[in-house]
């Protein structure tokens, strides 16, 4: 029987070592001019849907349900380091949000809907959180980073370890 045990977790794009080093420099970069608490490289992800505090049995719910995602490998250009002063993220994203990756996020979130798994709507805009508590921010020439996505993960998240998230389960592109 399963019990109650409540875990966070959340669905992401998690990279491949090679893009995690290349987000790395872009956060180590933009730290020179912006300070803050820098994400550890390799805790970098994009999150596509995000449950929270979940009991088992959704998690359990969620894994089934994603499994009738199919996921397709696609290039993502990240070419845009970006800020949000109210949340003092500064975080990189794209000029040009893939359309496999809209695809993506809309499936896993209509399959979790369907599933009658809760996550947060707030509609999605991808980003990857780079440092937090940053006091400003400067614009940065940056090498765009060619992120060739194979998979999608759903993701445990713990406070005060490190690595801070672990991927329970993934799913690849054929
Ligand atoms: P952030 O980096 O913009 O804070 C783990 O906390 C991941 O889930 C992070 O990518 C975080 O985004 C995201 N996250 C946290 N709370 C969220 C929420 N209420 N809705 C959507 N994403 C959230």
């Amino acid at each position: 029987m399963q019990g109650d045990a409540r875990q966070r977790v959340f669905f992401a794009l998690w990279p491949d070592a090679s893009t995690r080093k290349q987000l790395a420099y872009w956060r180590d970069r933009l730290h020179r001019s912006s300070g803050g608490r820098k994400i550890p490289e390799e805790d970098l992800h994009l999150t596509l849907a995000f449950m929270g505090d979940s009991a088992e049995r959704d998690v359990a719910r969620a894994i089934v349900a994603a499994e009738e995602v199919t996921p397709r490998r696609f290039d993502f250009l990240i070419d845009v380091p970006a800020y949000w002063k109210h949340n003092r993220i500064v975080w990189a994203g794209t000029q040009a949000i893939p359309d496999a990756l809209s695809e993506l996020t809309a499936d896993l979130r209509r399959t979790l809907v369907r599933a009658g798994v809760r996550f947060d709507a707030k509609p999605f805009v991808p980003h990857i959180t780079l440092l937090r508590d940053a006091a400003d921010f400067h614009m940065a020439d940056l090498p765009p980073i060619d992120w060739c996505v194979e998979c999608f993960a759903l993701v445990h998240s713990q406070s005060g370890v490190r690595p801070r998230y672990r991927v329970l389960r993934k799913w690849a592109a054929n």
